[in-house]
């Protein structure tokens, strides 16, 4: 079989210039630089902390796709849901997650998110619509698409987000999703965050079309692809797919094109990649280019404002880690039957 790799240099997306939206305010031009910062904070310190041994299970960093989560998830509701990825940390925070009970899942402790049982690929938080990570590539599609049926069913005006890897559009559950969805004309915007690498196979090695937004053609819905490094760039084409979805307009397959930067999962030293690819891809580092733009390009900011923010994020996680370190509990071995099936019921 012939493979033919590419270099990062020849997969980087054009990086469209940075534009906030018009009439975008400085409180939501704050959020989005926030949360894009809370992501790299906190995925930063999992990767040193998983590092060091101290917190356990396989962890995959959302650093370098800041910009997706958080421009998608600026656009929806706390009703509205996501579905996400074994790499759900950025998906979650995003969404409006509690970064400390975010930690202490990850430490394995019982005020975790998930009670310490799902740590970090397992990740859930219902109360905000962020159905849960998976650690199954794909199985997060049919969860979008049945949130999106019952918001259909019940008429209520939610959307959901199904966020998924280049290599999750290659499952035969990606295409039954997306090919029902469609059908059923649901509220359910599929986001392939294609950063062209699954682990170590790139995205022409296993798919001969990878304009990957093409897909949608053969569902009869519409595909956009986007810059996935530009956070206004999402946030613009999401509101244009979430306002859709909430007006009855169906389905919509967006591919947001980026570079994964760092490895696969948090200590994979990348052997199989030519350096340079990391050091290349970092020039198009996404919560560089927005804090930069802030106080650059808009009038709002000054340059200790936006790094007063990106501080706050700081604080914020090292918070979350002195919490998980001293103030959780290790789960009680009662729990151990507990919240396993509906209305605590355990069939022995
Ligand atoms: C069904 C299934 N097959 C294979 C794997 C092993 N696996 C874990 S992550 C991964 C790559 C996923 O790539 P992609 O969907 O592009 O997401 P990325 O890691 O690049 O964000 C694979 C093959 C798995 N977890 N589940």
């Amino acid at each position: 079989m012939k493979k033919i790799a590419e270099s990062v240099k020849q997969m980087l997306p054009t990086l469209t210039p940075l534009e906030a939206p018009e009439g975008m305010t400085k409180e939501e031009m704050t959020e989005i630089f926030y949360k894009m910062s809370l992501i790299r904070e906190f995925d930063s310190s999992v990767k040193d902390l998983w590092m060091a041994g101290e917190i356990y299970g396989l962890a995959h960093s959302y650093v370098g796709a800041e910009a997706i989560g958080v421009g998608a998830c600026m656009n929806l509701e706390k009703t509205d849901f996501i579905s996400s990825t074994h790499r759900g940390h950025g998906h979650t925070i995003a969404k409006g997650g509690d970064v400390k009970a975010m930690m202490a899942e990850l430490y394995g402790k019982y005020e975790g998110s998930n009670k310490g049982k799902g740590g970090s690929m397992h990740i859930a938080d219902i109360g905000i619509g962020m159905l849960g990570a998976t650690g199954i590539v794909g199985s997060g599609m049919p969860t979008a698409v049945g949130a999106a049926l019952t918001s259909d069913v019940l008429d209520n005006g939610s959307v959901a987000v199904c966020f998924h890897g280049d290599g999750g559009t290659n499952q035969g559950v990606w295409h039954e999703s997306m090919n029902l969805a469609a059908a059923w004309n649901l509220p359910c915007i599929f986001l392939t965050e294609n950063n062209h690498l699954a682990i170590k196979t790139k995205l022409n090695e296993s798919s001969k079309e990878t304009e990957l937004y093409k897909r949608a053609i053969g569902y009869g819905i519409e595909g956009i692809a986007i810059d996935g490094f530009n956070v206004f760039e999402v946030y613009k084409t999401m509101k244009y797919a979430v306002e859709k979805a909430r007006n009855g307009g169906g389905p919509t397959l967006v591919e947001a094109r980026f570079v994964r930067i760092l490895g696969h999962f948090v200590a994979d030293d990348q052997k199989y990649r030519d350096p340079q690819e990391e050091i290349d891809a970092w020039t198009a580092d996404p919560v560089r280019r927005i804090k930069e733009y802030l106080y650059t390009r808009t009038d709002m900011f000054t340059q200790e404002e936006v790094d007063q923010i990106a501080a706050d994020a700081r604080a914020k996680v090292d918070e979350a880690i002195e919490y998980a370190r001293h103030e959780c509990t290790e789960p009680p071995a009662d729990s151990l039957y507990t919240d396993i099936y509906a209305n605590n019921e355990v069939i022995l």
